[in-house]
């Protein structure tokens, strides 16, 4: 098909939901083109982007937001739109344009003009905290995909609990990149597994990434792939809109999650750079510009849309506005309480009875204190928690049991049964976490799972892109440190406290006990706008707090956990399960009569927020400061000080019985004692 081909919008108008909301004057290439044009122009004024795959995909866009996605320009948040993830971020133009052109407050042309700028609405890649109309922070390829399987996930889940307040559907744009990923991997195979047969990726089936030919480097046949993993997948021509409009429509009744891959042209219509991999990441330049607005018969000055195009464009904006006042009637018709429940859970607001679930709890430990590992006190909070938060589901990768994340009651989801609240996620840390995002955006789920702590780095990416979200996602991530033992330096985390603490805006929870970790569930529930990781023992510890306190302590992030009697002169920071070890180096100290105090730090990040002058009350003024946490320095000296002495980890771990190890390493009373006694003298 040349690129000035206009006919093919013209011939789809089967009178069905995807019939052409445009006027009959504007036809499908028109629209396609006006995406097209703002994309080239937008990138050449910014003088940085990526004109090629807004260009390509323009027509499989068209037809899904003219005649398919069932949106709201006018309510962004309307919690029955349709999703739309735009997976290759780094396509972001072809969003721009789309909100611009339907209609969204967000963008308006002038925004469209300062594409890339400081304070835009339209940064270089899709953040959805910048601009409504946006679903998903994308742009590191494959988290789209996947966050847009949590989201399919949160939808069955959701209309399990609610009914037919929620129905709608997934559609993502993933590309090249989004597919040779391997988070993309572990999304599909989880999205086929669970049947979600209302997600609808449209594959942007290009052949071309930035290095040149996709055969330099991929030769996978992505129909037969998502096949094998449970899916439907077809392959339409993109540039053909009666052959997308009809994968499109075949999708709705299909009864697996649905790939189509569209063959499409990177820049399609700049006549020199279509098809290669030179219009997938600059600006065409002024020349090729001009043969693209001459080959797509748009004769118009940059920036400029033509009435007709943009009334055509804000009519499919308009598509959906009766099926959004029926919406509303039937939430309206549901029952006080129901509609009451919905709405709190999508707006993301606690339970009250959070309060008072987690009172009983600690109530529980001052009466039958608990020696026992913080998983354990963890799926003890969890009891309690579950039920009194139903929005909360849990989740592990494969290590239920040791992760101890499931509850009793808790009923796993299946493709037959969406109404349970646990996820078997499979081996697949990174889709979890991001299938966890997506859950998150979605909204009315606090999703929580489970993994061991070492494997944070397989999920990294994703909790960094919560974090830049402000997404309440919580990973419990079990066997924190050598204290797991036996399995060995490959599954013993010794950096990974650092490198969680090194992200912006996510709290790292180190309970050194029961009671400590309910109040940590409790602060993790509570931080709407940042995930939470709470990094928990294998090993059993002692319960330190006997006494009921009703006040929050781990929320200051360090408090007094053992006071020194006497003036201190020596104070020990530990987190976790160093906690009680250092409590038994007080009692050491204090039998040399150095009167020492202890200060328990479940979380550095509510530290370094409190305020100035709690922060030096609870540091103190010790003559020397010790921290101790089996896991490297770095970090520690905010607390300590450059000068203070650290008592972890500098090395890998070895596999041994845990005690062996703590001895081993030099994690341990005596050594704790000593150190101080150096430092003192
Ligand atoms: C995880 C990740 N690695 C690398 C990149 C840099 N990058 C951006 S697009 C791209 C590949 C482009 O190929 P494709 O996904 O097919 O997009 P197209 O050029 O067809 O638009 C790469 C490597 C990225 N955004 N994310
Ligand atoms: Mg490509």
């Amino acid at each position: 098909m040349s690129p000035n081909a206009s006919s093919t919008a013209a011939a789809v108008s089967s009178g069905h939901r995807g019939q052409a909301a445009a006027s009959s004057a504007v036809d499908h290439a028109r629209m396609a083109n006006a995406i097209r044009a703002l994309a080239m122009d937008a990138v050449e004024q910014a003088k940085s982007g990526h004109p090629g795959m807004p260009m390509g995909m323009a027509d499989v866009a068209t037809v899904l937001f003219s005649r398919f996605l069932k949106f709201d320009p006018a309510d962004p948040a309307w919690p029955d739109r349709d999703r739309f993830v735009l997976s290759a971020g780094h396509g972001s133009m072809l969003i721009y344009a789309l909100l611009y052109l339907t209609g969204y407050a967000s963008v308006t042309l002038e925004e469209i003009k300062r594409f890339r700028q400081l304070g835009s609405k339209t940064p270089g890649h899709p953040e959805n905290f910048i601009t409504p109309g946006v679903e998903t922070t994308t742009g590191p390829l494959g988290q789209g995909l996947a966050n847009a399987v949590g989201m399919a996930i949160a939808e069955r889940h959701l209309a399990a609990v609610f009914g037919d307040v929620v129905n709608h559907k997934t559609y993502v744009i993933a590309s090249d990149g989004d597919l040779m990923e391997g988070i993309s991997h572990e999304a599909i195979a989880l999205a086929g597994h669970l049947k979600l047969n209302k997600l609808i990726v449209l594959f942007d089936d290009n052949g071309i990434s930035i290095d040149g030919a996709l055969s330099l480097s991929d030769s996978v046949d992505q129909l037969k792939r998502f096949e094998a993993a449970g899916w439907n997948a077809w392959r339409v021509d993109g540039h053909d809109a009666a052959a997308i409009a009809a994968a499109l429509e075949k999708a709705q009744a299909s009864d697996k999650p649905v790939l189509i891959a569209c063959k499409s042209q990177i820049g399609f219509g700049a006549p020199t750079k279509v098809g290669k991999a030179s219009s997938h990441g600059s600006p065409l330049g002024a020349d090729e510009i001009k043969g693209a607005r001459n080959n797509l018969a748009w004769e118009h000055e940059p920036f400029h849309v033509p009435d007709d195009e943009l009334t055509a464009w804000r009519a499919a904006g308009q598509r959906s506005k009766q099926v959004h006042a029926d919406w509303k009637r039937r939430l309206a018709s549901l029952d006080g309480s129901t509609r009451a429940e919905f709405e709190r859970r999508m707006f993301g607001r606690l339970p009250k009875a959070l309060g008072d679930t987690v009172r009983a709890v600690k109530k529980s430990l001052a009466a039958t204190p608990k020696d026992i590992a913080t998983r354990s006190s963890s799926e003890f909070a969890l009891e309690s928690l579950v039920p009194a938060v139903p929005e909360m589901i849990g989740g592990s990768a494969d290590l239920t049991s040791s992760n101890n994340t499931r509850t009793k009651s808790m009923k796993a989801i299946s493709a037959s049964d969406f109404s349970g609240r646990f996820i078997h996620y499979g081996v697949r840390e990174h889709g979890m976490a991001a299938t966890m995002n997506g859950m998150a955006l979605h909204g009315g789920i606090i999703p929580y799972s489970g993994t061991f702590l070492v494997f944070s780095d397989y999920c990294r990416p994703s909790i960094r892109l919560a974090a830049l979200m402000s997404e309440r996602v919580i990973h419990v991530m079990t066997h924190d440190s050598i204290g797991l033992g036996e399995d060995g330096p490959t599954h013993q985390p010794v950096e990974h406290l650092a490198a969680l603490r090194a992200i912006p805006n996510v709290l790292v929870f180190r309970p050194c006990d029961a009671v400590e970790t309910v109040e940590c569930w409790q602060l993790a529930l509570e931080n709407k706008d940042r995930p939470s990781i709470l990094a928990l023992t294998r090993q059993n510890l002692p319960q330190l707090r006997r006494a009921l306190d009703t006040d929050n302590r781990c929320a200051a992030g360090a408090y007094e956990i053992a006071l020194a009697n006497g003036e201190a002169q020596v104070s020990i920071f530990a987190t976790g399960s160093e906690v009680a070890i250092a409590v038994d180096a007080q009692k050491l100290l204090a039998a040399k009569s150095v009167p020492t105090r202890v200060v328990s730090v479940p979380c550095f990040e509510l530290l370094a927020q409190a305020p100035e002058a709690a922060r030096r009350a609870v540091i103190g003024s010790a003559k020397v400061n010790v921290g101790v946490e089996a896991a490297i320095r770095q970090g520690w000296d905010a607390i300590i000080g450059s000068d203070g002495v650290f008592v972890g980890m500098t090395t890998f771990g070895a596999s041994a019985p845990y005690k062996e190890l703590y001895k081993h390493f030099g994690i341990t009373p005596d050594v704790i004692a000593e150190a101080a006694l150096k430092k003192l003298s």
